[in-house]
Parts: C-alpha cells; sequence; structure tokens
C-alpha cells in the first residue's frame, strides 16, 4: 500500500514539473478568456516584417497565462510592425490563434 502511494506521488509530482514546463499549454479558464484584452509591457528585440514575425522581450501575459521570457511571435498583419522598430518599449496585445501566439495590437509605451 505505501509503495502504490509514492508511486502515486512521484508522478503526480512529475505531471506538475511537466505542466509548469508547458508554458504554452492553451488558457482555457473563463478568466483568461476574459482577459484577452488585455495590454503585455515588453521590449521590442527584432522585426522581421516580411515574414510577419516580431520578437519581444516580455513581462507577464495574462491573456495567455505567460510568465516573463524572450520569444517570437507571429503578427496579425505586418501593418501593425509599421511604427515599432528593435528597442522601443512597447505595449501589445496577444491572442491565442489556432494555437499560435499572434500579436493583434502593438503600440509603443509612453
Ligand atoms: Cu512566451
Amino acid at each position: 500500500m505505501k509503495r502504490t502511494f509514492t508511486a502515486l506521488l512521484l508522478s503526480t509530482v512529475a505531471a506538475v514539473a511537466a505542466a509548469q514546463h508547458q508554458h504554452h499549454a492553451p488558457a482555457t479558464t473563463p478568466a483568461a478568456q476574459a482577459a484577452s484584452t488585455d495590454f503585455a509591457e515588453g521590449e521590442v528585440r527584432k522585426v522581421d516584417k516580411a515574414a510577419g514575425k516580431v520578437i519581444i522581450k516580455h513581462g507577464e501575459i495574462r491573456s495567455v497565462n505567460m510568465g516573463p521570457m524572450t520569444m517570437m511571435f507571429d503578427v496579425k498583419s505586418p501593418a501593425l510592425l509599421d511604427k515599432v522598430v528593435a528597442g522601443d518599449k512597447v505595449k501589445f496585445r496577444v491572442e491565442e490563434i489556432k494555437g499560435d501566439y499572434v500579436v493583434t495590437a502593438i503600440e509603443k509605451a509612453k
């Protein structure tokens, strides 16, 4: 009995550890959905307008349950990248669209 419990406990710990590493897991809670219009803060590292991608060092993004990191995002429209260049501090909105994290709005932070 004790051995069974220990095995169960270990598998639970492993599952939790795995979940914590999947920051890109879909946000499924109603609260996260409702917060999808929140703006996150970050700093642009690279703009690739031709590819429609931008690399942003960002803070916490509550709309998609993501902690701070530097990562590449798709953008909804390349035109969104007209007004930002590498080094800009920005506010931006991220939405999860078909499993990808997509920047749907971005503006220079004042
Ligand atoms: Cu991220």
